[in-house]
């Protein structure tokens, strides 16, 4: 058999081609379909107001936190883009972003006029500017992060109003993991008969909620976000809400389970949501809830940089166990290109590499090219290794390999029936 051998900078062309034509299946973000009304955040003054980036706002120093909430959002916007472009480069990860998402809208960044963008914002219509964004982003889908402990998304549900399913549903169920006490008063005011003490009868309740959810929602998987000091198991109710309730439904629905560990919430509380902090992990409460429990499936992404290594030794072990993304202060040049290294070398292609983590549509116009050029360059260096060592890869494997990464293991993941694309 003759096999085709290309030259390196064919194999360098065909890879990027194969990467930049690949439809994204995004996993997890925070966008809503326009059913969703106000939920759906898009336009420059959401941009601007990014928590990342009054983070990056604040820290410079020149207002206190507590005035920066006094202002309205669109003199958040202009203070954001005062002290990050205008009186210094916006060199950070965050503000580049802003800069590619508006050159891809074919606005010109040097321009530097605030109130030109807005105009050009105020001429869209919401619709029309989604199939603009996942059309020019090369996105499928996304996946929402739904709370139905959040009144105003919880409306959209049980009025039946949910239905574009470019914005596939996730079931986050935060409240009642990571604070089960507070969650007691809203469960028991819907009609579930919980106790504070988690007893038995009332952890058949927490399955009943989730269970009348998932017929609700038909989410892709249930998910939470932890704190570094998550241990499993655990005699806390956060670690008996997993046992009694969350694990028993993911087996008995075949619904993975979406663990995000690592976030110190709130080190910062005079920032709101942009004072969110990280923490290494102990890692053997994953390895413990992976081998107890071969038939739920885990989808994990880690916010530690120090957790990366081992989170991938963990998925040589599990088949039971995703590895995904790159999440929040992971989606760094440096360090995707990285922790994708890493897992190419140790996995192959059996890992998800980026998720968007979106909160503004617009966000997936930056997010998704600059995370596209980093594993890009990361796979034409593979790939090259491994011509050298003598193995030629055609167009067709490349692009078949390529998909896995960014839409195919997923959907094997949670089931071709499941997600229904
Ligand atoms: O918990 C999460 O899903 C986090 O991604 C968010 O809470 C966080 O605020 C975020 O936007 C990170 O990118
Ligand atoms: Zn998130």
């Amino acid at each position: 058999m003759s096999v085709y051998i290309p030259t390196p900078e064919q194999l360098a062309e065909t890879v990027q081609e194969a990467v930049q034509a690949q439809p994204v299946l995004d996993i997890h973000t925070h966008l809503y379909g326009p059913e969703f009304g106000d939920l759906l955040l898009w336009g420059i003054d959401h941009l601007l107001t990014y928590h990342y980036l009054i983070a990056e706002t604040l820290r410079v120093g020149e207002m206190t936190p507590e005035e920066f909430w006094e202002l309205g959002l669109s003199e958040q916007a202009e203070r954001v883009w005062k002290t990050l472009f205008l009186d210094r480069a916006p060199i950070s990860e965050a503000c580049r972003g802003v800069i590619t998402a508006l050159q891809r809208l074919g606005l010109d960044p040097s321009c530097r006029d605030l109130d030109a963008y807005r105009a050009f914002y105020r001429s869209l219509d919401v619709e029309a500017f989604v199939d603009r964004v996942f059309q020019e982003a090369n996105v499928e889908a996304v996946v929402m992060t739904n709370d139905p402990f959040d009144e105003s998304e919880r409306t959209v549900w049980l009025n039946g109003r949910y239905r574009d399913r470019r914005f596939l549903p996730a079931l986050r169920i935060d409240p009642l993991v990571n604070n089960y006490a507070d969650a007691v008063g809203k469960l028991s005011s819907w009609g579930y008969g919980v106790d504070p003490e988690l007893s038995e009868p009332s952890a058949r309740e927490v399955r009943r909620f989730l269970a009348d959810w998932i017929e609700r929602m038909r989410p892709l998987y249930m998910a939470v976000s932890l704190p570094p000091n998550f241990a499993y198991p655990e005699d806390s109710l956060r670690g008996r809400v997993i046992r009694d309730g969350i694990l028993p439904i993911a087996e008995e629905f075949q619904i993975p389970f979406a663990l995000m560990i690592g976030v110190k919430r709130q080190v910062n509380p005079r920032l709101r949501l942009a004072g969110d902090g990280v923490g290494r992990a102990d890692l053997s409460a994953l390895e413990r809830l992976c081998a107890e429990h071969p038939n739920v499936r885990f989808l994990v992404t880690l916010l530690s940089r120090e957790n990366q290594h081992e989170l991938v030794v963990l998925g040589r072990k599990f088949p039971n166990l995703m590895v995904f993304g790159c999440w929040w202060f992971m989606n760094n040049p440096s360090i995707i290109d990285e922790i994708t290294r890493e897992r190419i070398e140790m996995l192959g292609w059996s890992f998800i590499p980026q998720h968007s983590d979106a909160r503004i549509l617009d966000q997936l116009l930056y997010k998704w090219p600059h995370s596209r050029a980093v594993i890009a360059e990361v796979l034409v260096e593979k790939y090259t290794d491994l011509l050298r060592s003598g193995w030629p890869v055609t167009q067709e494997e490349i692009r078949r390999d390529v998909a896995r990464l960014f839409r195919e293991n997923f959907i094997a993941f949670v089931g071709k029936d499941r997600i229904g694309l």
